[in-house]
């Protein structure tokens, strides 16, 4: 079994106390850190996520499985991160009411950090008002990014994005919106200036928005 194989398992058995040494012996032997995380770690949430769904596993073997994965990424953190923190303002983020799910924007986070972002995070179940006040707080902020991973709080994350609108927060910052069930057109529909379905190109994406 390879490296990559191993953490792949490891994660998907949700073997907490033996992830954080394998994935620094992967690193120890040259292995790339994205492969890590994208072939391992993600590969292996993916593979629980299917699963979950087909009733082979609950909700407890879901959650140990993210903690493995999120002491993980914390031994890739240093690895996959590297730009100048800040120098294009503050990146406000969290994971909208009602959605508990945090690994994702998370590693958005992480991305949005290494490209030159100051993070804010909100942290998960945020209420549409706890973002507009954030933005308000911070006029230094230029973008913001929601994240929602369950079909029920897509409607939770247009509320947000509504509530953003009317508040006038558009004159501030650019809203971007992801998370597994978004897609470009709900992201158009709702009001949202960006999109994008993983971690790597949301910090293009946030580039972008703020050239
Ligand atoms: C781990 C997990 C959990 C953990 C979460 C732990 C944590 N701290 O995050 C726990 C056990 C708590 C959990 C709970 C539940 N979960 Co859950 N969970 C998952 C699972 C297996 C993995 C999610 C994950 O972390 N993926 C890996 C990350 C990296 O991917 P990601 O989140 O999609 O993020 C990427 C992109 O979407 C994008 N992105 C994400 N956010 C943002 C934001 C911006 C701005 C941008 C640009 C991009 C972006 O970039 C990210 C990185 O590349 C998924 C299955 C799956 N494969 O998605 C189910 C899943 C999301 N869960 C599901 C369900 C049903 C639930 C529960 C309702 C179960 C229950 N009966 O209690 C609860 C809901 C709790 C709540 N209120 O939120 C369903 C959702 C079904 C649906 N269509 O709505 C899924 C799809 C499982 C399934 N196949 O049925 N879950």
């Amino acid at each position: 079994m390879s490296k990559i194989q191993e953490i792949a398992a490891t994660v998907e058995s949700g073997k907490v106390k033996l992830i954080e040494a394998l994935v620094q012996e992967a690193l120890d032997a040259g292995v790339d850190p994205n492969e890590i995380l994208n072939d391992g770690m993600l590969y292996a949430m993916s593979i629980v996520g299917q699963k979950f769904q087909a009733n082979e596993i609950f909700v407890p073997e879901m959650l140990v499985s993210a903690k493995t994965m999120k002491k993980g990424v914390e031994i890739l953190r240093p690895h996959l991160s590297g730009g100048s923190v800040g120098k294009h303002g503050k990146y406000i983020i969290g994971t909208v009411a009602g959605d508990l799910h945090d690994i994702g924007k998370n590693l958005v986070a992480l991305m949005i950090e290494s490209a030159g972002f100051e993070i804010i995070d909100l942290g998960v179940d945020v209420p549409a008002e706890k973002f507009v006040e954030a933005i308000k707080a911070n006029p230094d902020c230029r973008v913001v990014g929601a994240s929602a991973l369950l079909t029920t709080t897509m409607d939770s994350l247009k509320d947000t994005v509504q509530l953003m609108i009317d508040s006038g927060c558009k004159d501030q910052v650019k809203i971007m919106v992801g998370g597994a069930p978004i897609t470009q057109e709900f992201a158009d529909q709702i009001g949202a200036d960006g999109f994008t379905p993983d971690a790597g190109s949301a910090a293009v994406k946030a580039l972008e928005l703020v050239s």
